[in-house]
């Protein structure tokens, strides 16, 4: 009656010991199966264990409603061994015995007992564990089943003994039936208390509950290791490569996303990682303005944004010209987003300049039949209800960084006059604009404007006096008249100098440096306006 325990099926919401356990397991050459965050735990600590999604052939599925529910398991558990027709059929079925199950259930009466809402509690009552259990108990003639981590220590010494004998078996069944007869105890004396008390209202709410950063969080979690994202309502996409050709790339997108994954494509070649990253870019520049706006974006950061002039005929196509008209050097092979409809007059100028992707709300009928006379641009159109995301994620060595996304913005009216004369509303909403499409541009970023278009971008230097130098290059003769933004505090006079000998008539930043009367002083001194925000917009 010894049965040696090749295979075990672990699921326990309570970890204690569980290590313990699974390292001796694993030391004495059981093949370990378990479901989501117990197969998690025992990986963490360098145990090989399968998933239990891989015995089943599905995807652990409504929240983990449905996770070990599931004949591939439950046969593996009923099937009694001392019959030659229950040993043919699991054959037959393709499944494998489990000689061990360590099961413990969902903290129910903790939940309970805890004050949790009642739609916590009805979650928490165990449906899959229970079965496991009782199975495996029923089966005790074939199998073990523990349910209390007290009960380890004995299983492991039977298991290096070479076997469970059937004493220890019936024991632990009985330890076993005598379990979930409680836990359902437990179950049914909440059920009648509602019904005494009067029910709380509909428990549908767990959903909503989840915030979207919790839902942001719970998604990078899953998506490692490409495992259980179906769960979480993620699609994969296999992406030819990643930034470069030798990297393997993926785009994950959320069934109920309403961002560029959702994209729909009316044209062109596959999008590349790097054609994602830049069209995302792109539209966070161009979506931040009200007005209609384009930017273009070259390795994430703009060689020109710009929104519609007041009263232009075609306005998206004039912000269009504006924004090509800052750098078309850079905005050759460039990713254009618009945050209004593609029209005719902006198709025919994109047209004639080589660009990768536009990204837009939608294309005139027109403008879709010139653009789509080119080969290689690829045309995409944001799902209805675009938005960016209300958080963002960055990777780290070891771990992820989430913070809200950059949504806050100051506007004029808040600032602070912090040198020259107030400016007057024209210069005003230049400043805004400047201020705003700055927070576009990669850190350090300084951006000069004029006409609510950039005409000079200085971005991702080291230091803001290169940020500025780099500005002023780049608009030229432009730089004399237009206003400047810089999205963090001059810590020193030097770069607002840069600006300020380019002839720049009024300047927008935080503020807040140990050295602002030095700065302030350089602004005076030049006759400038400058506005303090009391709030910065670095951007990495
Ligand atoms: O949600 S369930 O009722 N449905 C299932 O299919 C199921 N399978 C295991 N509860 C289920 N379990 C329970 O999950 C176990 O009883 C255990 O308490 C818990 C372990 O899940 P995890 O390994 O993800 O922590």
């Amino acid at each position: 009656d010894l049965i040696e325990v090749k295979r075990a099926l672990i699921s326990v919401s309570d970890k204690t010991k569980l290590l313990d356990l699974a390292a001796a397991l694993a030391a004495a050459g059981v093949e370990l199966v378990s479901t989501g965050s117990t197969a998690a735990t025992i990986r963490e600590a360098g145990h090989a264990v399968t998933d239990v999604s891989e015995v089943t052939g599905f995807a652990e599925a409504l929240d983990g409603r449905v996770k070990t529910l599931h004949p591939a398991v439950h046969s593996g558990l009923l099937a009694d061994l001392r019959l030659a027709d229950h040993r043919a059929q699991l054959e037959e079925l393709g499944f494998a015995p489990f000689e061990l199950v360590v099961v413990n259930l969902y903290p129910f009466e903790q939940t309970v007992a805890a004050g949790k809402p009642a739609a916590d509690i009805v979650e928490n009552v165990d449906i899959g564990g229970p079965a496991m259990v009782r199975a495996t108990a029923k089966n005790h003639a074939n199998a073990a089943i523990v349910v209390s981590p007290g009960r380890y220590d004995e299983v492991i010494a039977a298991v290096q003994a070479g076997g469970t004998t059937l004493e220890l078996r019936r024991s632990l069944a009985t330890e076993a039936f005598v379990h979930t007869a409680q836990y359902d105890g437990a179950v049914a004396n909440w059920f009648l208390d509602q019904q005494d008390a009067g029910w709380e209202d509909a428990p549908v709410a767990a959903e909503a509950e989840v915030s979207d950063e919790d839902e942001v969080a719970a998604i990078f979690a899953t998506s490692e290791g490409y495992v259980g994202y179906e769960v979480f309502g993620l699609r994969e996409s296999v992406l030819r490569y990643g930034e470069n050709s030798h990297q393997r790339a993926a785009l994950f997108s959320e069934n109920e996303g309403v961002g560029i994954a959702q994209a729909t494509q009316l044209h062109g070649k596959e999008m590349s990682y790097n054609n994602y990253v830049d069209a995302d870019a792109a539209l966070r520049a161009a979506f931040d303005h009200e007005r209609p706006a384009v930017a273009i974006i070259k390795h994430a950061n703009p060689c020109g944004v710009a929104v519609a002039p007041e009263g232009a005929a075609d306005p998206i196509a004039a912000a269009h010209e504006f924004a090509h008209a800052c750098d078309p050097v850079s905005a050759f092979g460039g990713v254009i987003a618009a945050n209004r409809v593609v029209t005719e007059g902006m198709a025919k100028t994109v047209s004639e300049i080589f660009t990768e992707v536009i990204i837009a709300p939608g294309f005139e009928p027109e403008a879709l039949a010139i653009l789509a006379q080119k080969k290689n641009v690829r045309l995409l159109v944001l799902p209805e209800g675009y938005t960016q995301n209300p958080v963002e994620l960055k990777q780290v060595s070891g771990g992820f960084l989430i913070q809200d996304a950059d949504r806050h913005f100051a506007p004029a009216a808040e600032w602070t006059l912090a040198a020259g004369e107030a400016a007057d509303a024209e210069t005003l909403a230049e400043l805004e604009f400047a201020w705003r499409a700055s927070r576009a541009v990669k850190s350090n970023g300084i951006l000069l404007t004029n006409g609510g278009a950039s005409v000079g971008v200085g971005m991702g230097q080291v230091n803001r006096v290169d940020s500025c130098r780099l500005a002023v290059s780049r608009a030229g003769e432009r730089a004399a008249g237009s206003v400047a933004a810089s999205d963090a505090f001059f810590p020193f006079a030097d770069g607002l100098q840069v600006l300020l000998d380019a002839g720049v008539r009024a300047v927008v930043q935080p503020g807040g440096s140990v050295r602002d009367e030095e700065v302030i002083a350089a602004a005076q001194a030049a006759g400038v306006t400058m506005y303090f925000t009391g709030e910065r917009h670095f951007f990495h």
